[in-house]
């Protein structure tokens, strides 16, 4: 297709902005000092009350939005919780879920795999922790005249992001926990998010506690040589 019909129809290239180019030493240096910040992050489950700026909260959502996705559509959505009433209604809500899937409704292998993590129905960190980012992937659009467009690889687009929000969290000097109750469709009407977003996980966000505690299991990680292969 010629540029002109191209651009006819709505494409306009600029200039690759921040373009950049480092040496092959330098890169490996970048490269492994980023892996050496990255062992440093462990999903944490007891959390410190401290107050956490919502100027980082922020940035740190900033972060997620520049992930990539389908057709660039940004098909996600953070609602951010910081008051004390809304994070209380998230864990009994949430608790509640818990209580029905430990009680028997995971199954036994699936409770038997979570046994090395220690987990149980109860969620304190849900209060005790100052953020909670909901993290929501938007399933379809809806634009101004309620007309309905399509999303398309909304998953790995959301998944992409919350990635990037762990990650920038992390680098901002603070604590994470993924957590994902089960089912947790109650957590449109907490967080006043319409039909068309479905809740993908809460980000947990916060300072450790002092005295948190890590799964040993959760520590063990395959080596590259069971995760890559290079052809
Ligand atoms: N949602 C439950 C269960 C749970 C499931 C998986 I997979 C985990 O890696 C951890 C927990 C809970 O939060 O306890």
């Amino acid at each position: 297709m010629s540029d002109a019909s191209l651009s006819e129809r709505g494409y306009e290239a600029v200039p690759l902005p921040d373009r950049r180019r480092f040496g092959d030493a330098e890169m490996v240096e970048r490269a492994e000092r980023f892996l050496a910040e990255m062992k440093t992050r462990h999903s944490v489950r007891d959390f410190q009350a401290a107050p956490v700026p919502r100027r980082v909260i922020e940035a740190c959502i900033e972060t997620a939005g520049r992930a990539p996705s389908g057709a660039n559509h940004q098909p996600w959505h953070f609602v951010a919780v910081g008051d004390p009433d809304v994070k209380q209604r998230i864990r009994e809500a949430a608790e509640a879920e818990e209580r029905a899937f430990y009680a028997g409704k995971a199954g036994e292998d699936w409770l038997s795999d979570l046994t090395p993590l220690g987990t149980d129905a109860e969620k304190p960190f849900l209060e005790t922790a100052p953020w909670l980012i909901v993290v929501f992937a938007e399933r379809y659009r809806v634009d101004a005249d309620r007309k309905i467009g399509k999303n398309y690889y909304i998953g790995e687009s959301v998944g992409i992001a919350t990635g990037m929000l762990i990650t920038a969290l992390h680098c901002a000097g603070l604590a994470t926990l993924t957590h994902t109750p089960n089912p947790m469709r109650f957590l449109n009407e907490i967080c006043g998010r319409p039909e068309n977003e479905k809740p993908y996980m809460i980000l947990v966000a916060g300072h450790a506690a002092e005295d948190a505690t890590v799964p040993r299991h959760a520590k063990v990680k395959k080596p590259l040589s069971e995760i890559a292969s290079f052809l």
